[in-house]
């Protein structure tokens, strides 16, 4: 008889391209068999009536990143790996943050030790290209890309992150000779700067000139240019956090030119408004993130984008500051005026939950449609696929098994990020990942957690391969 370590038994099983029971045999933290009624001495889990998904991977996300003076985002590598298993993720990809006028390697040092044994998921990085010297494109990011650190990301917003087109066409010139990825977030950085000071000038500083100052022309050009740089240097791209129809459009030409276009959007964009930025006594902070979230047209065309495959990626942007804080949200200057407030919300945990209910129980998506946006088109775009994403023979036994049937209201204090609150505080939410298995590790047992801080490890990407001359 074959050994395994454990089964799965009974589940509906999805992957981007099947639904089917079967048992799912685990060895050794992988699926070695995939079958009916699999049998063995070892731990069964019964999934009859659930859903056995590929674990969740949550390629966009925030922790321990610098964020500024006197600001401290609200997760680190424990709690937002923590969250982000409960929300029936197994992976997740947070951003290293090169410092400016310092090598890549030296972030990369301390980013590996913040992470190292204080994982409860897979994680792998993705690097924030702030300073591209020559040293950085020439010789450090070829060197990172054959190394693993294969997704790089550039900025066209912030003052002290935002690269120039010359800049932008160098870093997407060093992605096509190494076949890495690049990531690109796309707001015009003078457009907003000029409508800050004039909202400022006329003394509209509360959060809601955040969304104004930021408006769809300001996300729509930098799309456009981001990707007709992509074009001159002939090399595919990624639109991260598109929050409207019209930036849609631009993605959706550029493919019909020809280029190779990965689109993500985020829950955010699905089930908030600006309108959330207009709370009473500075609450509105808490929706602050940019690009901003907009109005309920938009909202329906983001909706159009995941069930058209205008998007292939749904991911969190979850970047938690606190609320109530001195070093969040409510920061001395931040409560002067909506330029300070720290850029981003928290979501790692729920953003399956949204997609799931508002998705696949609302019938706008299958369950392979789900899989691909939760996981498996993250696995492939960022060079970890098949050990992640999917459930096949060989892949790593990462899996989430939903209950279909657990309805939930969601609460700040039944998540377990280090923020302290939801931006989706009281949505109702049918269905949960409420088992999680991390290499053949069960770490989450109805909804009990029961594997430990440094289960999780770091997984090395590979690159596409370089585009070929
Ligand atoms: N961009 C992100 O991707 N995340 C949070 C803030 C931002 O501007
Ligand atoms: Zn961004
Ligand atoms: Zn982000």
């Amino acid at each position: 008889m074959y050994r395994f370590d454990l089964i799965v038994r009974g589940g509906t099983i999805a992957t981007a391209s099947d639904v089917f029971r079967a048992d799912i045999g685990i060895r050794n933290g992988r699926i070695a068999q995939i079958g009916e009624a699999l049998t063995g001495d070892c731990e069964v889990i019964d999934a009859s009536g659930k859903y056995v998904l590929p674990g969740g991977i949550d390629s966009h996300v925030h922790v321990s990143q610098p964020s500024g003076e006197g600001i401290v985002m609200a997760d680190d590598f424990e709690s937002g790996t923590l969250s982000a298993l409960f929300g029936g993720n197994t992976t997740i990809m947070p951003f290293c943050l090169q410092e400016k006028g310092r090598p890549m390697r030296e972030a990369l040092t301390a980013y590996h030790k913040l992470a190292e044994g204080n994982c409860y998921t897979d994680v792998s990085f993705h690097l924030i290209v702030s300073d591209p010297t020559d040293s950085l494109l020439g010789q450090e990011l070829p060197a990172l890309a054959a190394d693993g650190y294969s997704s790089f990301k550039v900025f066209m917003t912030y003052e002290d992150l935002r690269l120039s087109d010359a800049e932008i066409l160098k870093t997407l010139d060093v992605a096509r000779s190494t076949g890495a990825t690049v990531m690109v977030h796309c707001e015009n950085e003078d457009a907003i700067r000029f409508l800050i000071a004039r909202h400022e000038a006329a003394g509209d500083v509360a959060p809601r000139a955040h969304a104004s100052t930021r408006p769809v022309a300001v996300e729509r050009e930098a799309t456009h240019r981001a990707l007709s740089l992509a074009e001159i240097v002939d090399v595919p791209i990624v639109i991260v956090h598109v929050s409207n129809g019209e930036a849609m459009e631009e993605i959706a030409r550029a493919r019909a030119r020809g280029l190779k276009v990965v689109g993500e959007t985020c829950p955010q964009y699905l089930v908030l408004t600006a309108e959330d930025l207009d709370g009473m006594d500075w609450e509105g902070a808490k929706f602050v993130c940019s690009p901003p979230p907009r109005d309920k047209a938009a909202q329906a065309e983001c909706w159009r984008g995941i069930e058209t495959g205008v998007f292939d990626l749904f991911s969190s942007d979850h970047c938690p500051f606190r609320y109530d804080d001195e070093r969040g949200k409510r920061n001395p200057k931040g409560l002067t005026s909506f330029r300070h407030i720290p850029n981003g919300i928290p979501g790692v945990e729920t953003r399956l939950p949204i997609l799931f209910s508002e998705g696949v129980m609302k019938g706008r998506i299958d369950l392979p449609r789900f899989v691909s946006l939760a996981a498996t088109a993250h696995a492939r775009t960022y060079g970890l696929y098949p050990e992640k994403g999917t459930i096949a023979i060989g892949s790593d036994a990462d899996l989430a098994i939903w209950d279909p049937a657990e309805k939930r209201t969601i609460r700040h204090a039944d998540l377990h990020d280090g923020a302290d609150y939801s931006p989706y505080e009281g949505l109702e939410v049918t269905g949960w990942p409420t088992t999680v298995i991390l290499g053949g590790r069960v770490m989450v047992r109805d909804n009990t957690l029961v594997g430990a801080k440094g289960d999780g490890t770091y997984r090395s990407a590979r690159t596409r391969g370089a585009a070929p001359l």
